[in-house]
This record gives C-alpha cells, sequence and structure tokens, in this order.
C-alpha cells in the first residue's frame, strides 16, 4: 500500500470511529412518547401508585419467623460521599431546663443534603432531561428556594410490598462484581432463575452487586465507579413494573457507564422517564449471606416537603 492509499484509508478509518463516537447508545425519549405518564397526566407518583392494600397484603404474608433485617448503613462521619455532598452533624450544649427534677435535653444540628446521602431514596424532582421531569413538570414551573412545589418526596407513599434481592454477585461466583462491571438482562434472568424465582409487578427489585463490601472501607474507590444495572438490564425490570429499583452501590447503575456518551442514563430512564423510584447505598451484606431472596419490604421516606429524596432506613423482614 503506498503512502496516498494508507493516508485515504486512515481518514476512513477516522471518519468512521469518529461517527461512531457521537452515536450514543441511548438517547431519553420524546415528551410526546413519555407524557401524560401512565398514571395521568397530573400524576407526581409514579411506581408509588402501585403500593395498594394487595401489595401490603401480600408482603404480610412473606412474614415467617419475624426476623428483621437493616437494610441501612449507619449516617456519619465514615460514609462515602458522591461529589460535594457532606454530612456534618453538631452536638449542642447540653440545655438544662426549670425545675425541680433538672431535666437535661440534647440535640443535634445537621448539616447536609438530607435526601441525598447514605442509603438514600431518589424522588422525581432529583433528575431530569434538561428543564423536564417525570411526567413533563418543568423545573422552572416547579422549583423554588424552598423546594419543588410538585414531585416533592413528601409525594412518595409508605412502601410495604414484596421485596426480591437478585443476587447477581453470587449467579456470577464472586463476593463482588468488577469495578465497572455493567450488570445485563442475562444476569438478571439467570440470577433469578437459579434462585428459582420470578419477579412481579409492584415488587421492590434489589439487586446485590457486593459493592456494600468496600462502603465505608475504600470510599475514594467507591465513589469513583461501581457495578450496577446498565440501561438494557434497568430496561428488563422496569418492564416487570417495579415499585423501585435499589442496588448495594451508590447510583444503582452502573457508572461510570460503558458508553463515554452518557451520564448515569438509569437515572433518566428510572426517574424520568418511567417515574420509577431509585433506593441507593443499600446494606445488602447479611441479605446476601442468609440468601434471603424474598422478603417483605418496609421503608417510609421522610416528609420533607419539596425535597429531591430522602435518606431511609428500609428493613426486610420474613
Ligand atoms: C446523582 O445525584 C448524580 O447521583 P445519586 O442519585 O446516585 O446520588
Amino acid at each position: 500500500m503506498n503512502s496516498r492509499t494508507l493516508g485515504a484509508v486512515f481518514a476512513l478509518a477516522v471518519t468512521a470511529a469518529t461517527a461512531n463516537a457521537q452515536t450514543p447508545s441511548w438517547t431519553v425519549p420524546p415528551e410526546s412518547a413519555r407524557c401524560p405518564s401512565k398514571w395521568g397526566a397530573t400524576d407526581e407518583r409514579g411506581s408509588g401508585n402501585l403500593m395498594k392494600p394487595e401489595a401490603v397484603l401480600n408482603a404480610v404474608k412473606l412474614i415467617k419467623s419475624g426476623e428483621v433485617i437493616e437494610l441501612a448503613h449507619v449516617l456519619g462521619p465514615t460514609m462515602p460521599f458522591f461529589g460535594t455532598r457532606r454530612f456534618d452533624m453538631h452536638m449542642k450544649r447540653t440545655f438544662m431546663n426549670t425545675g425541680s427534677n433538672e431535666r437535661g435535653s440534647n440535640e443535634e444540628m445537621i448539616l447536609s443534603e438530607i435526601g441525598q446521602v447514605g442509603t438514600q431514596f431518589d424522588g422525581f424532582a432529583h433528575q431530569t432531561h434538561r428543564n423536564s421531569h417525570y411526567n413533563c413538570f418543568k423545573t422552572e414551573e416547579i422549583a423554588g428556594r424552598a423546594g419543588f412545589t410538585k414531585l416533592g418526596v413528601e409525594k412518595a407513599p409508605a412502601f410495604i410490598t414484596r421485596g426480591v434481592l437478585i443476587d447477581v454477585a453470587a449467579f456470577k461466583g464472586v463476593e463482588m462484581l468488577g469495578d465497572n462491571y455493567e450488570v445485563t438482562p442475562e444476569d438478571l434472568e439467570g440470577a433469578l432463575k437459579k434462585q428459582n424465582m420470578s419477579l412481579q409487578a409492584g415488587d421492590a427489585v434489589i439487586v446485590h452487586t457486593g459493592w456494600g463490601r468496600i462502603y465505608g472501607k475504600e470510599n475514594a474507590r467507591y465513589v469513583k465507579s461501581c457495578p450496577g444495572l446498565g440501561v438494557k438490564g434497568a430496561q428488563w425490570i422496569i418492564d416487570k413494573n417495579p415499585v423501585l429499583l435499589g442496588a448495594d452501590n451508590w447510583p444503582v447503575e452502573v457508572a461510570p457507564n460503558p458508553d463515554p456518551l452518557l451520564s448515569l442514563p438509569v437515572h433518566q430512564l428510572a426517574l424520568v422517564v418511567n417515574g420509577v423510584h431509585l433506593l441507593e447505598n443499600l446494606k445488602l451484606d447479611e441479605l446476601a449471606s442468609k440468601r434471603v431472596y424474598e422478603f417483605a419490604f418496609i421503608m417510609q421516606p421522610l416528609k420533607i416537603q419539596g425535597a429531591t429524596g430522602s435518606t431511609v432506613s428500609p428493613i426486610a423482614v420474613r
């Protein structure tokens, strides 16, 4: 090959690579395809609408021994933080009350992104596509300095429903998936098959990646990347109509996304496009080691008016 031909081949290869690099593997569907939501044009609850008395009664049937397994990490100074988030707790001086009984009172003051730290639940005000939220509410119309007037986390229900743990780490034969392993539909199907289970509408679907093993221990690594759901895996679960998607990592999804053109697309797919809540930084070691794959999932997000999310302490009961 002469140098001119070589040059032409190189130029073609560069053009093809550039064209490929500029085609993202996923795009947010247009508003016309996602609004109004299936729950109605004014709906602010999304998947929370699945919380019906039947879901509670189904969940209660799963309680046989009364064992309670906590799924939250402790809020405190050793937890990992995404970005510039923080959790500063200041204990106030003991206040002595009047009265012969000499009663002392203690209380703390906390400076934190309280909806977005620790084990936490994402509401629909949290994410957008451009200025458009779930059900096409527009940021400039609903956001204010005192919080969101629509889609605030106080609109989310109390969750008492069937919880399903999909142990992808166990399915892959590891304690922890690799630093940016993408969980695929095949992994989810394989793990569920191994567990002899299937998903039902209204389930709280929780994925065990094993990443929680380094929570509070290797914090820089914990938030630098993580294994988690890819777009296809998340879509596979969303198609089953879950009440929420949870995982033992910080964004539920794989990060960074294998497609360098995308930034946390599952956040948009779940929260913006489908109105399905996310539940992050779960503590799943006990559930996974005891192989508790089906349980009553119980959680009440904080009723913070207009907030984007809530720190939470969910429990699994069996
Ligand atoms: C972001 O806010 C980007 O992440 P998370 O919801 O995972 O805290």
